[in-house]
């Protein structure tokens, strides 16, 4: 796991803001809303949101209660960036494989620290910018050079989160990514996903292979597939349906790690897997996206109520 790094200076502002303020949780720094409609906390490390709830709700994502907040470590839950990659370096396309310099599954976006670009805060919503500028202090990382900015804005609506990625190399970049959500359910074997029907996924517990959805999809044990499909979802738990919209993304990774993968799991209670699953909005697999120098890409999710 790459170590704790800061693409630029940490440029800190006091806390001028009327609903947001700077924490520590653990040995990181974040920053945490309390907003009369809502409430969320954005850790600076990883631009890596950890909770959102709106006022009187249970917390919409799912937060591993073993999970450290350390410098370099990553964080089980909430919605941690895979970038510049998604998943093992290995089994991506050759274009983005030929970029990667570590063998660390996700890229190393979520355990870098960025810097704070941006904070908006209205009668109605709060919105809030990260920047990290992958540049030569990941040349031992990454074979590209990019910047990308997470925006993340909160309101009663729900949580929608920007990662726009923009080529700052001469040459063209090819590069995979995910937004990847934990989401919470009272129990997993009476949880289901609408809205991939009839699309095909890649099954990563069945040799990669290429399968057919019908239906809704259920789960009735370790469950890791990458859907070429970006419609959007519902995600339908006991007590409450989430919805997620997807921009800039054809492609959804669904995970569940059964029992016994839990148990091999770092910052993972082994019985956690019954309530807890990932919808992960993607540019993952075919999927992948390639930059010309000077261009961009946003992938982004709106997480919302039915
Ligand atoms: O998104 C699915 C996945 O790639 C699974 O294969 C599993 O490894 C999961 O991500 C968790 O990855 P992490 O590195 O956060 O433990």
């Amino acid at each position: 796991m790459p170590e704790n790094r800061s693409s630029s200076p940490r440029t800190r502002t006091p806390g001028q803001w009327s609903f947001t303020r700077w924490v520590t949780l653990g040995h990181l720094e974040a920053l945490e809303v309390h907003h009369p409609l809502f409430s969320a906390t954005l850790v600076l490390q990883g631009a890596h949101l950890v909770r959102f709830a709106p006022a009187d709700e249970t917390d919409w994502l799912w937060l591993s209660p073993t999970a450290r907040f350390e410098p370099g470590r990553a964080i089980r839950g909430g919605i941690p960036l895979c970038w510049p990659w998604f998943g093992d370096p290995s089994r991506n396309p050759p274009a983005v494989r030929r970029h990667a310099l570590t063998h660390d599954a996700h890229g190393f976006a979520r355990t870098a620290l960025w810097a704070l670009a941006d904070v908006r805060e209205s009668a109605h919503e709060v919105e809030i910018s990260l920047s990290l500028n992958a540049n030569q202090d990941f040349a031992d990382l990454w074979a590209g050079r990019a910047l990308a900015l997470a925006t993340f804005r909160f309101s009663v609506r729900g949580v929608e989160l920007a990662l726009t990625t923009t080529n700052l190399s001469e040459h063209p970049l090819a590069f995979s990514q995910a937004l990847h959500t934990y989401l919470p359910t009272a129990d997993i074997t009476r949880t289901r996903i609408l809205g991939l029907g009839h699309s095909q996924y890649i099954d990563t517990l069945d040799d990669w292979s290429e399968h057919t959805q019908y239906g809704p999809v259920y789960f009735t044990g370790e469950t890791d597939r990458i859907y070429e499909s970006a419609e959007p979802l519902q995600v339908v738990t006991p007590g409450r349906t989430r919805t997620l919209t997807a921009v800039g993304s054809d492609s959804t990774v669904v995970w569940n790690p059964g029992p016994e993968k839990a148990a091999r799991l770092s910052d993972f209670p082994d019985s956690a897997w019954k309530t807890m699953l990932c919808v992960e909005t993607a540019n993952a697999g075919g999927d992948y996206r390639v930059l010309n120098k000077g261009q961009s890409h946003t992938l982004g999710v709106l997480i919302g109520r039915k």
